[in-house]
C-alpha cells in the first residue's frame, strides 16, 4: 500500500513529504521530481510568490544509491520565502512586533480562514492559512513524481492541460499526442493545446487582473496504459472512481469533478451514453467505441484512458477585497490581502497529475504488491497473461 503525507506551512522553513510503500530497487530521478516541482511553478495569472520560490527537492530518507532501498521516503522542499519569515513564524515563543503586524483578523470569505479559526479556536486566521495555502501541493507534486516513476515502469503515462480558463472553454477533445506535448511544454501560458483558444483564455486572465478578481477553470488529466482491474465494483471504498474523486477534490481550490462525461450523461438518454464493447479477434482484446465512462466502469478501471476533470472555482484571495467581519471586534471590514495569485488553473493540472498517481499507483501496488521492483514486475506479468488469455 503506498501511504502519503505532507507538513510544512506556506512560508514555514520548508515543506515535506513522506511516502511509504514503494518497492525497493526502483530507480529515481531526482531530475524529474524537479522538472515536476517547476512545471507546477508556472502558468499565466501566478503572483510574486513564483519569483521568491525555485522549488527544488532533498531527498532525506528511503532512497540511497539511486535507488528505493523500501524504506519510507522523506522530502523536502525549502521555501526561498522564509528568510523574510523567521521573524514572524518562529518555532520558538516570541513576542516580537513582527509577530503582530502580520495578525490576520478579517477572514477571506472562501478561504479556510474563519472556518479554520473557530475550528482550532485562534482569534488570528495566520496557522490556519499558512497550512491551507496551496504551496502545499508542491509537497504532493515531488511525492507525486515518485508514484509517476513507478507507473512509468508499467508503461503508464499521466499528463494534464487546461480545458477552461473562466468562460472560455476548449470546445473539441485534445489527442493523446497534444496533450502530451502541451503537458511538457515549459512556455506555454496556460496549458492549453489550441492556441487560438489559449490566446483567449489569457484575455480571460487579464481581465481578471484588472479587475483586481481572479478567475477559475477546469484541467483535465489523462492516465493512458493503466491496466483493467484497478479498484473493484465489491465495496464502496474500494471504487477506484471515488478515492480519484477525493484525491482531487482534495486539491486546494477544487470544488467538483467530473470522470469521463460524467456531467453530459447525466443529461442524456443511456443508449447515448455507454460504450459500445467488441472484440478484435486478431489482436485478443476488448475494444470500446468510444469512452465516455473515462476508463473507469463499476469503480474498476477497464483499459481505456482514465480521464478526470478537476473544476477550479476562483482563489480566494482578492486584491479587491470582498466584505468580512472581523474575527475580535466582529465589526464589517474588508477581508484580507497581502498578495495573490489570480489564476492558478496549469498550476492545479500539475498538483491534479500528482493526485492522481498517487492514486493509481497505490491501487496498483495493492493488486500486484510486491517488496522489490521484480517482484511487482513478475505480479505484473502474471496478471497480463491471464488477462491476454481471458
Ligand atoms: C502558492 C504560494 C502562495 C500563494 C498561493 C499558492 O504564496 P503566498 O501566499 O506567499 O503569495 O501564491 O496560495 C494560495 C492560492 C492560497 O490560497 O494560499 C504556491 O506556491 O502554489
Amino acid at each position: 500500500m503506498l501511504r502519503f503525507y505532507t507538513a510544512g506551512e506556506s512560508h514555514g522553513q520548508a515543506l515535506l513529504a513522506f511516502l511509504s510503500g514503494l518497492p525497493a530497487a526502483l530507480p529515481v530521478s531526482v531530475e524529474c521530481i524537479n522538472h515536476e516541482l517547476h512545471r507546477r511553478q508556472l502558468g499565466y495569472g501566478r503572483g510574486g510568490r513564483q519569483k521568491i520560490e525555485q522549488d527544488r527537492v532533498e531527498i532525506l530518507a528511503g532512497v540511497r544509491h539511486g535507488h528505493t532501498i523500501g524504506a519510507p521516503i522523506a522530502l523536502k522542499i525549502d521555501n526561498r520565502d522564509w528568510a523574510n519569515w523567521d521573524k514572524i513564524l518562529p518555532v520558538e515563543a516570541s513576542d516580537s512586533p513582527e509577530v503582530a503586524s502580520k495578525r490576520l483578523l478579517a477572514p477571506r470569505p472562501g478561504h479556510a480562514d474563519l472556518a479554520g479559526s473557530q475550528k482550532f479556536n485562534f482569534h488570528d486566521a495566520r496557522y490556519v492559512l499558512e497550512r491551507a495555502s496551496a504551496r502545499e501541493t508542491a509537497a504532493r507534486v515531488a511525492a507525486g513524481s515518485l508514484a509517476k516513476q513507478l507507473l512509468e515502469q508499467f508503461g503508464v503515462q499521466i499528463a494534464s492541460h487546461t480545458i477552461q480558463v473562466g468562460h472560455v472553454r476548449l470546445e473539441r477533445a485534445a489527442t493523446w499526442e497534444e496533450i502530451v506535448a502541451v503537458c511538457g511544454d515549459l512556455e506555454s501560458p496556460l496549458r492549453c493545446v489550441d492556441p487560438e483558444v489559449q490566446g483567449k483564455m489569457k484575455t480571460e486572465v487579464d481581465a481578471a487582473l484588472k479587475a483586481g478578481d481572479t478567475v477559475g477553470g477546469v484541467f483535465e488529466i489523462v492516465a493512458r496504459g493503466v491496466p483493467v482491474g484497478l479498484g473493484s465494483h465489491a465495496q464502496w471504498d474500494e471504487k477506484l472512481d471515488g478515492k480519484l474523486a477525493q484525491a482531487l477534490m482534495s486539491v486546494q481550490a477544487v470544488k467538483a469533478v467530473e470522470i469521463g462525461s460524467g456531467i453530459l450523461a447525466s443529461g442524456s438518454y443511456g443508449s447515448a451514453v455507454q460504450d459500445e464493447i467488441s472484440y478484435d479477434k486478431s489482436a485478443r482484446k476488448f475494444r470500446r467505441a468510444s469512452n465516455r465512462a473515462g476508463g473507469l466502469e463499476g469503480g474498476i478501471t477497464n483499459g481505456e484512458d482514465v480521464m478526470i476533470r478537476g473544476f477550479l472555482k476562483p482563489i480566494s484571495t482578492l486584491r479587491k477585497p470582498l466584505g468580512t467581519a472581523d474575527m475580535v471586534t466582529k465589526e464589517p471590514v474588508q477581508a484580507a490581502y497581502e498578495r495573490s495569485d489570480w489564476c492558478v488553473v496549469p498550476a492545479g493540472g500539475v498538483a491534479g497529475e500528482a493526485m492522481v498517481a498517487l492514486v493509481l499507483g497505490g491501487a496498483f501496488l495493492q493488486k500486484f504488491g510486491g517488496d522489490s521492483l521484480a517482484e511487482t514486475r513478475r505480479n505484473f506479468e502474471s496478471y497480463g497473461r491471464q488477462i491476454d488469455e481471458f
